[in-house]
């Protein structure tokens, strides 16, 4: 019997053939059994350099202060640098990379939406830590699946003494928030179920948005920066505001691409006024496939 080509499964066929078109069966098995998943190699070298010089200059821009990667001293702890998507024609590309791609429709659908993209700048300092924390903010108990899931791309060497990520496998079934005791990542308290997710610039790491995770201090010179690319079901409020906020130039360099209005929030039928709501093409065709507007007159809203 041929697996997934099903009426009841739909959208699952299709996100599951393309796994298979991947060869990621392995990467999908992990997130279900362990919450997490790493893809060696997820990021070429020069998509690294291209991020991460564009990050430093745009965090130059934000503090006044140049980055130096081998020292880090005038970026101590760490900071938050945002709404990277539309800023460079790099972060677009990442965002549209199949893999990437794949992996987060098989943990929150084929109608993802970007929630935000960021790098957590970190320089040395006691108070770069991120404490463990699951990125589902909802009411507890948190939702078995995942309603929110988060790709991080290592644009260092992730090391716990350069500050990397950190995951607690397998808390992805606890449905719940590290209580505060159980959420420190340095000290006397430090939880010992978190893993360092170690490995070379160009890894990435895949979670379930009920995962626990943060990330280390960095107690050796240098800076550490990441990529923290999460996406959400759209039922939840996105953090940064794409749509028609974005620059028509970026609309228009990645119209092309089949996913790029859907994920950039373009496809958004909510917030309608007096025009009412916008019409599915189709019934059946899973997630906003087609939008008609009201004149057309057919079908079920979004
Ligand atoms: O890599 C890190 O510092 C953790 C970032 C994080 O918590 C997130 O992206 O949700
Ligand atoms: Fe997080």
């Amino acid at each position: 019997m041929r697996m997934g080509d099903w009426e009841s499964t739909r959208d699952l066929d299709d996100v599951y053939r393309e796994i298979e078109r991947l060869g990621l069966e392995k990467h999908a098995m992990e997130l279900d059994a362990y919450g997490f998943t790493v893809v060696e190699n997820m990021m070429d070298a020069d998509t690294v350099q291209t991020a991460r010089q564009a990050i430093c200059d745009i965090c130059e821009q934000q503090t006044g202060r140049k980055p130096d990667l081998k020292r880090g001293e005038e970026h101590p702890d760490w900071r938050f640098v945002p709404y990277l998507m539309p800023r460079h024609e790099v972060f677009q590309d990442i965002m549209l990379d199949e893999t990437g791609l794949a992996l987060i429709s098989y943990l929150v659908g084929k109608s993802a939406q970007l929630f935000s993209m960021g790098c957590h700048f970190k320089g040395p300092g006691d108070g770069g830590q991120i404490p463990l924390h699951a990125d589902a903010s909802l009411p507890p108990p948190l939702p078995s699946y995942s309603a929110i899931c988060n790709i991080n791309y290592a644009l260092t060497d992730y090391t716990k003494e350069a500050g990397c990520l950190a995951i607690v496998p397998g808390s992805h079934k606890l449905c719940r928030q590290p209580n505060p005791e159980e959420s420190a990542l340095a000290g006397t308290h430090e939880n010992p179920k978190a893993v360092p997710m170690e490995g070379p610039a160009g890894t990435a790491v895949i979670w379930h948005g009920n995962t626990w995770h943060g990330s280390y201090p960095r107690s050796i010179p240098g800076l550490r920066l990441n990529l923290a690319v999460p996406y959400a079901r759209p039922f939840m409020k996105v953090q940064e505001r794409y749509g028609t906020e974005l620059p028509q130039s970026v609309i228009d360099r990645n119209s092309n691409h089949p996913r790029f209005r859907q994920l950039a929030g373009l496809e958004d039928s909510y917030g309608w006024k007096e025009e009412g709501p916008r019409f599915l093409d189709q019934v059946n065709g899973g997630y906003k496939a087609e939008f008609r507007n009201r004149e057309a007159g057919k079908g079920h809203y979004a």
